[in-house]
């Protein structure tokens, strides 16, 4: 007997549900999951990362017991550390010396209990969250115009649409099975227009009918054209402008004085006249619009004013509150919606309430029973790390984020974190460059362990469940903050019986004394049993009491949530970024995602599979630039700027234009030496959100020359330390490093380094070459390769995955074993080149050999060898193996 369990994914916004059918007698490992087809956000499908979840799931690096200053303790020592530590800097200090800092990717009942801590009983707003950092903007852009902070449409829409405006998006590989969705809706109805707006070609542009690479940071223009150019062109809805809108008037003029005609615009914009207009010509004639934006947006010093000039043209045209229609925010993490609901953010209250709010301090005061409310804004991240720098905050609770990556200048994290006189850290993870500045360490349940709820984009709120017990020690991240207040003296108002109980409290809070005035009502569940949460299916709110059906679309009737009911039209001046290029910072750095990597990769890095698209960091610079400067592909180049610097291996590419370069987010210390691009960024945000301008820096760019390249392969973890590069790759059969030396690196010390802790027989196998600069080492120690190192003067293509399985063979290694692993060609393996469909492990070399035979469309090859059949974001770069595809797309 098995049970299937319906959980939901751990990664995008797009809260795809996810079934895992379980052993009757639980052995602890849980068997490859699969989508579940009654899910409304994904039916059934499952991009590579949400397939590869199972293989995330064995982690050797679980933080498994608490620390109090590097040494593991009970429970009940930590949270006594942590509860006198803030009774403390509170009674001396004020409530504002302690803050929490928590994620998008905590559960809406941890988020909940925490926000409630701080506001209601410590009596700090000092509650921000790394959502500050991923869609600050598109709130107050929404909050702005509408009231509220409501996300209008739902995924049907973009299928139903006929004209979707991808803005700063690329959802092909960020929101793969929303994309899927929009591919299928655009290959059914090929009528359906995309237009991709990114500085940079990117996946998402492969069902594009127009990308407009436009000028990094000038979005608002093409949005405050395209207002002007609604009302030349008659297309505003007066009647709707009327009735439910103030300061159109206004703000149609501040759009013509911005951008006051298409050549204008158009050169601001970076763009050719006519591709403007073609985006008009669309606009003009498609009346069921979405506008569909993420990082590209939102991640600017006018981040908000992109929002609302998005916004401003959905009013103006009424294209909202329908079918097809409405400006789409999408989100990131799988709960920035709910941390977004709960108030999770310093300047929210909570239950969409602000301070502001009339009446809602009082309200909330008494929903708690509340004994220290706190009366006015927190600190937003930037604000709150520069304030513990300043010694301001005393004490900072990081919870499920890892700012020493993702915060920009990460030197400045750095020292704040050093000053802080108690930095508490719960992670499931034991070693994150986060948690190594901690001076407590609390071990977090992850996914798989934990139960509560999560938001979608789309406002959907879907069960996570637990599948596993908790390992060591590890406990829910609510349960912990639940001590910590009892601990603090506040019993009675966190003694939660379970998670039910929590999420019941915060649907009761939402519906108190709301009556339609607030938009965030799920009074339906405000008595939800334990049976009933369990069976909790996914559903959209508002859910207010006699609605459970949930809602579909909001704003249909023509309703807002500002004191007046009507929708703000805001006047917008376009700006670019902070920073613009000089002649010591001439290129434009731009930052983002990969396609098989998740963040900081403290999850999708335990996937060996997952490594195999993009397994190092990089810099992708245009080839024009790379000429100039004497770099080729896989030079190790270095970037800098005035706040630090990143050493990463360069590859060529169109994608950008001359003058822009693009470095990945993913890489910390704990994957690689000098590659956390944070660390290049400054701490520019908008003024209005807070949000901080991670899409863009100025920096310099240089080769770095006289190096020794090396591949490394062991059976034990290894250390580089005076290597100018480093990059562990993760793999399954040990442990595999791409390393760069200054060319003086003394290898003799080097093997005596790597055989340390080995008690066996060594023998060293060797190759030399003097000509080409080869030295390729292989220890064998008891018969049994133990390491290999294949040092060049350049960079190498040799197949590690060979070498790997090497490490693990059964048998004594073989006379022409020993002589191919010095040769490095294998010559009874298929090399299969780099992976680019990771559902089933097709590299490059099997596609192009495919094509070679005949099978010249992505269809043949999903035939032929199964790739691109299973989630489908390989398709884009499929494409680009097919020389016919390539043609058309020329
Ligand atoms: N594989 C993967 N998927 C993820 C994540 C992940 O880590 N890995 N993280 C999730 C999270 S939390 C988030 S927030 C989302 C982010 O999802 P996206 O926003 O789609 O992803 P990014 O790659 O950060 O950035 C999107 C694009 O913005 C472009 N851009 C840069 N500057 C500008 C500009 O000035 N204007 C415009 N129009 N575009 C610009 C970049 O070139 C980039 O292609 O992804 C989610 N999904
Ligand atoms: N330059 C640049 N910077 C960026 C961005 C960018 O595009 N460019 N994007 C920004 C955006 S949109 C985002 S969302 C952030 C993401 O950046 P972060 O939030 O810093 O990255 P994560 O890797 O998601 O960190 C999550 C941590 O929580 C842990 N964790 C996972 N689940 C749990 C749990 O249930 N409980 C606890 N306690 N811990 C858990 C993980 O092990 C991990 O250490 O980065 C931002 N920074
Ligand atoms: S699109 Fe992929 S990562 Fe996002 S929720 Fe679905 S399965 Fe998870
Ligand atoms: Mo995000």
């Amino acid at each position: 007997m098995t049970t299937t369990v319906s959980t939901t994914c751990p990664y995008c916004g797009v809260g795809c549900g996810v079934n895992v059918t379980l052993p009757a007698q639980p052995n602890g490992v849980v068997p490859p999951v699969s989508g579940d087809s009654a899910h409304p956000a994904n039916f059934g499908r499952l991009c590579v990362k949400g397939s590869s979840l199972a293989q995330t799931l064995n982690s050797d690096d679980r933080l498994l017991v608490p620390h109090v200053a590097g040494h593991a303790t009970t429970w009940d020592n930590a949270i006594d550390t942590v509860a006198n530590k803030i009774s403390q800097v509170v009674k001396e200090h004020g409530a504002d010396a302690f803050a929490f800092y928590l994620s998008g990717q905590i559960l809406t009942e941890d988020y909940y209990v925490a926000n409630k801590l701080a506001k209601g009983f410590i009596g700090t707003a000092n509650v921000d969250t790394n959502s500050r950092l991923c869609m600050a903007s598109a709130v107050v852009g929404y909050k702005r115009a509408f009231g509220s902070d409501t996300v209008p449409c739902n995924y049907n829409d973009l299928e139903q649409c006929d004209l979707l405006i991808m803005v700063g998006s690329n959802a092909a590989w960020t929101h793969p099975i929303l994309f899927q969705r929009i591919v299928a809706a655009k290959k059914q109805r090929p009528e359906m227009k995309v237009v991709v707006i990114d500085p940079r070609a990117t996946a998402t542009c492969d069902i594009a009918d127009l990308h407009l690479a436009i000028r990094p940071g000038s979005d608002a223009a093409i949005f405050s054209f395209l207002l002007q150019e609604s009302a030349r062109l008659g297309l505003v809805d007066r009647d709707f402008i009327a009735q439910h809108t103030s300061h159109f008037q206004a703000t149609l003029q501040q759009a013509i004085e911005s951008t006051p005609d298409l050549s204008t615009t158009a050169e601001f914009c970076g763009l050719e006249e006519a591709q403007l207009a073609t985006l008009c010509e669309w606009w003009a004639s498609q009346d069921k619009t979405v506008t569909f934006y993420s990082q590209g947006v939102n991640q600017s010093s006018s981040g908000v004013d992109k929002c609302n000039a998005i916004i401003n043209c959905h009013l103006a045209t009424a294209r909202l509150g329908k079918e097809g229609a409405g400006p789409f925010s999408i989100t990131g993490q799988p709960n920035a919606m709910g941390g977004r609901e709960v108030g999770g953010l310093a300047n929210q209250l909570a239950a969409h309430m602000d301070f502001a709010t009339p009446g809602a301090l009082d309200l909330v005061q008494r929903f708690w029973q509340a004994p220290n409310m706190a009366t006015q804004n927190g600190l937003k991240a930037v604000d709150l790390f520069q304030a513990v720098e300043e010694g301001k905050v005393k004490v900072l609770w990081i919870m499920s984020t890892n700012p020493m990556v993702s915060l920009p200048d990460t030197a400045q994290v750095k020292r704040a974190l050093e000053k802080c006189e108690l930095v508490i850290v719960s992670d499931c993870k034991a070693h994150t460059d986060t948690t190594v500045m901690a001076d407590v360490l609390l071990p977090a349940t992850g996914w798989s362990e934990k139960n509560g709820t999560v938001t979608n984009s789309e406002r959907r709120i879907s069960r996570q469940r637990g599948l596993l017990p908790p390992p060591g020690e590890a406990k829910h991240d609510w349960w912990a903050i639940c001590e910590v207040a009892k601990a603090l003296g506040f019993e009675a108002a966190f003694d939660y019986q379970g998670v039910h109980e929590i999420f019941a409290e915060h649907a009761a809070l939402s519906a108190f004394e709301n009556e339609g005035k607030r938009d965030f009502d799920i009074g339906h569940y405000r008595h939800i049993s334990q049976r009933e949460y369990d069976a909790f299916t996914p559903t959209q709110w508002p859910v207010p009491e006699g609605r459970p059906e949930g809602t579909e679309r909001m704003f249909s009737d023509g309703h807002f949530f500002t004191g007046d009911g009507r929708a703000q039209f805001i006047p917008i001046k376009p700006s670019l970024p902070v920073q613009q290029t000089t002649e010591k910072w001439p290129f434009v750095l731009n930052t983002g995602r990969v396609r098989d990597q998740w963040h900081t990769m403290t999850r999708t890095g335990d996937a060996a599979s997952l490594a195999k698209h993009t397994g190092q960091p990089y810099v992708a610079l245009h080839p024009t630039d790379a000429q100039r400067l004497g770099i080729n592909e896989g030079t190790l180049t270095r970037i800098s700027s005035a706040y630090g610097e990143v050493r990463v291996k360069a590859t060529l590419s169109n994608a950008s234009p001359p003058g822009q370069v693009f470095v990945p987010i993913h890489w910390t210390q704990q994957f690689a030496n000098a590659a956390v691009v944070s660390n290049l960024i400054p701490q520019t945000v908008d003024h209005l959100s807070g949000q901080p301008e991670s899409k863009h820096a100025v920096v310099q760019l240089e080769a770095i020359q006289d190096l020794r390249y090396g591949l490394v392969v062991s059976r034990r973890p290894q250390c580089f330390p005076e290597a100018l590069y480093w990059c562990a790759i993760p793999s399954d059969n040990g442990f595999r490093y791409e390393v760069i030396w200054p060319k003086g690196v003394a290898i003799e010390s080097l093997k005596a380094t790597f055989t340390l802790l080995e008690t066996g027989q060594i023998q060293w196998l060797e190759y030399n070459n003097e000509a080409t600069g080869q030295r390729r080492l292989a220890c064998v120690c008891d018969e049994k390769l133990d390491t290999v190192m294949y040092f060049s003067n350049r960079p190498e293509a040799v197949s590690a995955d060979w070498l790997l399985s090497n490490l693990v063979a059964s048998e004594p290694l073989s006379e022409p074993d020993r002589v191919a692993l010095l040769v490095g060609s294998p010559a009874n393996v298929e090399d299969k080149g780099n992976i680019v469909c990771s559902c089933y492990q097709i590299g490059s070399k099997q596609i192009e050999k495919a094509i070679a035979s005949g099978a010249e469309s992505v269809e043949a090859l999903g035939a032929r060898l199964k790739c691109g059949t299973n989630c489908g974001s390989c398709i884009p770069e499929l494409k680009h193996f097919i020389p016919k595809e390539m043609e058309l797309s020329a």
